[in-house]
Formats: C-alpha cells, structure tokens, sequence
C-alpha cells in the first residue's frame, strides 16, 4: 500500500512525476477549495512535500492529523513551522550542501557584475551608447575587504571562493564558527565599516529580519557594494532602496527580495543595481541534486526510519 503524499508546494515537474509514481500522490488546492479539501482528506496524508518559497505553516500542519514527514525542496526552513512539525514529531527534511556551490557561484558573480558593471555595460553597448562614449571605469574585487554576514555551509563556499580573488574576509555572526580562520567580528555595524564588499547569506525568519537596516548601510557607506543570496527579509528593503537612489552605498547584487516577484519600481532605473529573479540555485545539475534529496528523503524515512537530511531545531 502506497503512503499518501500531499504536494503543497511549487516542486520541479520531473520530481512530481518520480513522486506520483512512488507514492500516492495528491496537489493541495488553492486557497478557496482548500479547506473543503482538508476537511475531507487531511486526516489521509502521512507526509507533505513542499518547498522552500511556499513552505508550510501550522494551520496546514494542524489540518493534517496523520502526517509523519515534511520534505522541503530548498535549503531555507523561514517558511517551515518546523517547530510546529516538531512538536508533533513529524520529521522534518531539506536540502542543504547539494546546493552550496551554485549559490556561493551566484554570490560571486553578482559582486563581479555589481562592482564591475557587466550588466550595465552590456545595456551599454545593446543600446549604442558605445557609438557615443566609453563605458566609466568601475571598481576593482580582487584584493577588496570582504564582510560575510553569516558563516555556514553556503558561507564557507563563498569564502574559499574570495580566497581566489586574494580577498580580505572577516565574517558576522551570532557566534564565532569553530573550524575556520577567518576573523569573526562581533559587531555587524563594524564590519560593515571596514567592508568594500557586504555579502548577505544568513538564514531568513524572524531572527534576522531587518539585520540590515539604514544604520547598517550607512556604516557600509558610499564607497560599499552590498550583495543578497540569503532572503529578502533579512535586509530593510525600504532603507536599501532609499540608500541606493540617494547614493549613501555604491550598488546592490540582489536575488532575493521582500515580495517576489514583486520587486521595487525605484530600483529598475537605477544602473548600480543588478536584480536576479531568485536563482542562486538554479542550475540543472542543481536542481536535479535537491529534487533527488526531497525524494531520498521520503524513501529513507518510509524505509529505514530516518532522514538523509534532517532539519535542525529551531
Ligand atoms: C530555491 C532557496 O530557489 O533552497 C532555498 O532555500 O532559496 C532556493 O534554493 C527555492 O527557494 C526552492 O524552492
């Protein structure tokens, strides 16, 4: 007999298909359908499958009295209420390290692009404006002072990466990370100070909401580049967008934002700014590694009891 699985989030179609071929396989509704939907069959569903931009809440959870396992499609548990899972004992899978490398690739890619002006330079000559005059001189990476903000696994390969363009890295977080020799600095606002490059990529959720407000960018100042692969949450989007347009920090390298896909109208006309529609992590290679971590960790946990990749407590 086959586990019921619940698909409530936005999954690749090919792990749909392996999905419906191994379990019995049911979509959750939209939002005027779903709760007729819950009441009726809630109570059948032994595990969910979602992903990180939808994610699952406690209501969902909640109208679920037999779920046993949640398997995420992404690395980021901000739209998980794993403690509410956890409560109930449900497991709780994700995706991490499969992803690290595309996202610390894309990181890198956008301070290149950001600090060097590829994409505005690009605009440039698509537009003819090379016929008219040459492209201003940017600014140079190699050999540039480096802030992390956040050391974990994608943090780590974003480090050894800078480490290839000679760069000086210090780091913030809660805590010192054990195991690197990189300089921790207990103050973001001083980091910030003595950064040319702020690399954003920290967990989202309430913990970090708003880390990087207008004090923050000021401190990074109008020489600074800030670059976001981590959540939009994590930086006061309203106090970005102000910083940009009146030039209080240099330029932005954006994947994530508040309200995608919405993203703000001010920073469309500004040419400091290079805006990626969430895709640190898409590569096929990528992609085909978290679908196969969603599906391993369903079968592990039907199988054998436990997870390839349990999410921590929060
Ligand atoms: C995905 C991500 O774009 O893994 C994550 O947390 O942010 C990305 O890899 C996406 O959210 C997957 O649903």
């Amino acid at each position: 007999m086959k586990q019921r699985l619940l698909n409530a989030g936005r999954i690749p179609p090919a792990l749909e298909a392996r999905l419906a071929e191994a379990y019995q396989l049911a979509t959750l509704p939209g939002d005027c359908d779903r709760a007729a939907f819950l009441a009726a069959h809630g109570a059948e569903f032994t595990a969910l499958v979602t992903s990180a931009a939808v994610g699952t809440d406690e209501a969902l959870i909640a109208a679920l009295p037999n779920l046993r396992v949640i398997s995420n499609f992404g690395v980021g548990l901000d739209r998980v209420d794993v403690a509410a899972a956890q409560r109930r004992g449900i497991a709780v899978g994700y995706t991490p390290d499969v992803l690290n490398e595309c996202v610390a690739d894309a990181a890198i890619g956008l301070m290149l692009d950001v600090a060097r002006g590829f994409s505005a330079a690009d605009r440039f000559v698509r537009s003819g404006e090379w016929l008219k005059r040459q492209f201003p001189l940017m600014h140079k990476v190699s050999g540039a002072r480096l802030g992390m903000v956040g050391m974990g696994r994608i943090g780590r390969a974003i480090a050894d990466r800078a480490a290839g363009f000679r760069m000086d890295l210090r780091y913030h977080s809660r805590r010192p990370v054990g195991d690197v020799s990189w300089q921790h600095e207990p103050s973001l606002i001083e980091l910030a100070k003595w950064a040319d490059f702020l690399i954003v990529i920290t967990a989202g959720g309430p913990q970090t909401r708003h880390l990087i407000n207008a004090s923050v960018l000021d401190a990074l100042g109008p020489e600074g580049f800030l670059v976001n692969v981590a959540r939009g949450s994590v930086i006061d989007e309203a106090a970005l967008v102000q910083a940009l347009v009146e030039k209080r920090i240099t330029g932005a390298g954006l994947d994530v934002f508040d309200d995608e896909p919405h993203v703000p109208q001010q920073l469309m006309a500004l040419d400091n700014v290079v805006l990626l529609p969430h895709i640190a992590s898409c590569t096929r290679e990528t992609r085909q590694a978290m679908a196969d971590r969603v599906f391993d960790n369903l079968q592990s946990f039907f199988t054998e009891g436990r997870l390839v990749s349990a999410a921590p407590s929060p």
